[in-house]
């Protein structure tokens, strides 16, 4: 432990942090200083323009599917969809939700939206009903994207605004009519809405702007450091924001051929999917690299040869999986710290910096963080307080959907946005990750507010009240636990118990659905407000885990 690890060879495209760290000035990109801008232009259109289109864009895997797509191919098919869109009256400021599976179509709808000054609103496919039309209905969204199989779990009646609903399967089989148009915008107009969970309250709308290309950009550069020769597979759905930014424009803003696989998590596929389109540059959760670590020597029957290195994000990148990545894989996993909120990278080791194991790294040059105390002051380096980011960068949200209190309430303190997390800053700069401020749950990488699963849960008839916490769990970081009271005259079994855990999962998504469910008589609540007291219920459970242990 304490261990630092060197930089592997390479070449890299930001080769000395320190000096980088002080004299960078987002003006220095020239994407910073457009008058007018649209993203998905910067995106996909500029690299045909520049004679890049015969550059391979994209892989696309699926069980035994294989598709590969050049830049001018990628660009026809947005063309087709603005053609679509813009013949069904989408236009400037609308709202077009996205609800298909991780495909091609995905990402091209994605763009052909933002193309035409749209906002695009990319939706998690293991999303059910209720998600959906929470987050629909929240945005007042006007079209909805979908496919004939994800399309059966809308119910129009439930969506009233959406005026039309556009299925891939007609799209595609519609004769190509291409539409160049692009829509010239102020870099501080919107184009990308990502939901995610709080944990009071409805999931919030969280607003990206054009201008946020400078960040993915420059961030695509010098954290992925993807170079032209790279394939590159971000392993994310889009309807989550690290699918969005690093699945698609940061590595696209620096035209990497990207990866795009359907279906789950595999890690013999993972291994043969990098062995036979020679990916370079992988991005994913701690989640992931813990079941391939748990797959012990299974590496060894692939030729993994053409990587480069490995990011992750969303949850704590244990030091023992990094120690497990750089002797068997002899590779280096580069942790990466944001939020949806902050729009691209915050903290990140660079390819070409050591990396303290247990550390998310430093900070991305031309953004600087702080450790806060309570009155907003800044703390001395080794002391943990709230993580904070100096206010504005490129990538920062533009606001929460219809929620301009929410939006306020990031910035308490003058010149600074709070992140909700806690941690401290070492000697040298490089921070360490201590937890959320608030009751977050945070399971395989999936952030779930713990509000929005107890509202589900009291929805099925037998169950009076909910308090749900995230169970700290070695694989998946935290489980969704549910503690329930029940209404009189029902009785506890385990087919109760089943009954509704699938009721969570059909409503909400899978990941939301409680791994474990305890019925208990009362719930610990706050004596003046009556809210439920969610730290309580977690500290129980961590000190019967400790029990358990000893
Ligand atoms: C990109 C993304 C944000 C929250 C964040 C924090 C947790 C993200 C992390 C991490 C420890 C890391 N988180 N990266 N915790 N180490 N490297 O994850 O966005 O879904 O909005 O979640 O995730 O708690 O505040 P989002």
């Amino acid at each position: 432990m304490g261990e630092i690890l060197k930089p592997l060879k390479g070449d890299f495209h930001l080769t000395d942090y320190q000096s980088v760290y002080e004299t960078f000035n987002w003006k220095d990109v020239s994407l910073f200083n457009k008058q007018t801008v649209n993203a998905a232009y910067e995106t996909i259109d500029r690299h045909v323009e520049e004679g890049y289109g015969e550059k391979i864009a994209l892989h696309y895997v699926n069980q035994d599917k294989r598709e590969d797509l050049t830049f001018k191919e990628v660009q026809r098919q947005v063309n087709h969809y603005v053609h679509i869109l813009r013949s069904n009256g989408v236009k400037k400021g609308d709202r077009v939700f996205i609800f298909l599976p991780k495909n091609p179509a995905c990402y091209i709808a994605i763009l052909a939206t933002i193309r035409i000054g749209a906002i695009a609103g990319p939706l998690f496919e293991g999303f059910m009903e209720e998600a959906i039309k929470e987050r629909i209905n929240d945005c007042k969204a006007n079209v909805l994207i979908t496919d004939q199989t994800l399309g059966e779990r809308i119910k129009t009646e439930n969506i009233p605004t959406v005026a039309t609903i556009l299925y891939q399967e007609t799209i595609e089989k519609a004769p190509i009519v291409e539409d160049h148009y692009v829509e010239w915008m102020d870099p501080g107009e919107g184009m990308l809405i990502h939901y995610t969970s709080g944990s009071t309250g409805q999931p919030k709308g969280v607003l990206h702007a054009h201008r946020a290309v400078t960040h993915h950009a420059q961030s695509g550069k010098w954290v992925l450091d993807v170079h032209d020769e790279d394939v590159y597979w971000c392993t994310s759905h889009p309807g989550w924001v690290t699918g969005s930014v690093y699945g698609l424009f940061a590595p696209w803003l620096n035209r990497a051929t990207i990866v795009i696989q359907g279906g789950r998590f595999n890690a013999k596929l993972w291994y043969q999917i990098i062995e036979d389109l020679g990916v370079s540059i992988l991005y994913s959760a701690p989640t992931a690299f813990r079941y391939l670590m748990a797959e012990g020597d299974l590496y060894k029957q692939y030729d993994l040869s053409s990587l480069r290195h490995i990011l992750s994000v969303g949850e704590p990148l244990n030091p023992e999986v990094i120690y497990w990545a750089h002797r068997a894989l002899q590779l280096r996993i580069h942790d990466t710290w944001w939020m949806t909120e902050t729009g691209g990278h915050i903290i990140v080791n660079l390819p070409s910096e050591p990396i303290k194991p247990g550390s998310m790294g430093r900070p991305f040059p031309g953004i600087e963080v702080g450790i806060l105390d309570e009155e907003g002051n800044e703390l001395p380096r080794g002391e943990i307080g709230q993580l904070a980011v100096k206010t504005t960068w490129p990538g920062l949200m533009k606001t929460i959907w219809n929620n301009d209190e929410k939006f306020r309430s990031y910035f308490p303190y003058k010149g600074w946005y709070i992140s909700g997390d806690l941690a401290t800053q070492d000697e040298d700069g490089y921070i360490f990750f201590q937890g959320r401020h608030d009751d977050m749950i945070n399971s395989s990488g999936e952030r779930i507010g713990p509000f929005e699963v107890e509202s589900s849960l009291i929805e099925h008839p037998a169950v009076k009240e909910a308090g749900v916490i995230g169970k700290p769990d070695e694989i998946r970081g935290e489980i969704v636990k549910a503690f329930i009271t029940l209404r009189s005259n029902v009785d506890e079994t385990p087919e109760l118990k089943e009954s509704i855990r699938q009721h969570v999962k059909t409503r909400l998504a899978a990941h939301s659905a409680p791994r474990e469910i305890e019925v208990i008589n009362e719930l610990p609540k706050t004596k003046i407000s009556g809210k439920i007291l969610r730290r309580e219920l977690k500290q129980k459970e961590i000190e019967r885990q400790a029990i358990d242990k000893s």
